[in-house]
């Protein structure tokens, strides 16, 4: 996750965080044409925005979980797409292996089956009017899917997230056109990170 490095005055500022994996390694799920443009040009310019709001706002804090937690409006918006961004490459994997043992049988004590849950996610990311997530989060104890819109996130309501997908058209149009279900299809089968999910259950 990103780090905030301190500058004069305590203003916040924050880098890029670069792609856990070279920019083709999720081909052809997710080309690299895509990935360079979603994450070079989409991504860096929300952490861009945020940091030119930062430079004359009064938020403070440590990481860029504190400023989502704690701005609103413009500055909130480009805060949560750049931690909603990096949360993504990381629910994302190349060599994506199924969930562990132990992971399933929560997640099928939630969802009642496994299959359940990949239906439940598919219909909570196709279902998604516009621009948004679809999460798989832990919210009072039970994994639950849930569908945020534009930039909201369940971070910002104290919900513990364990894997996102983006499905904001800049994710899938150029590899799918206007067919998010292909690309929800392909990544809930072949690029979910389990052990990122499993990570963030702790
Ligand atoms: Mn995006």
């Amino acid at each position: 996750m990103a780090t905030a490095t301190a500058k004069a005055a305590q203003r916040l500022h924050f880098n890029l965080p670069p792609l856990p994996y070279p920019q083709d390694a999720l081909e052809p799920v997710i080309s690299a044409e895509t990935l360079g443009l979603h994450h070079g040009k989409h991504h860096k310019k929300y952490v861009d925005t945020m940091n030119e709001l930062l430079a004359t706002s009064d938020v403070r804090g440590s990481s860029l979980e504190d400023v989502v937690r704690s701005s609103h409006g413009k500055l909130f918006n480009n805060a949560a797409q750049a931690w909603n961004h990096d949360f993504y490459w990381h629910s994302l994997a190349p060599d994506a292996r199924p969930p562990s043992a132990a992971l399933r049988r929560r997640l099928e004590r939630d969802f009642g089956t496994y299959e359940s849950f990949l239906d439940k996610f598919a219909a909570a990311a196709n279902g998604q009017f516009g621009s948004g997530w679809a999460w798989l989060v832990d919210k009072d104890g039970k994994l639950q899917v849930v569908a945020t819109a534009n930039a909201d996130t369940p971070l910002a309501h104290g919900v513990r997230c364990l894997l996102t997908l983006d499905v904001w058209e800049h994710a899938y149009y150029i590899d799918y056109r206007n067919q998010r279900e292909r690309y929800v299809q392909a990544v809930l089968e072949k690029r979910l990170n389990w052990e990122f999910a499993e990570k963030n259950l702790g």
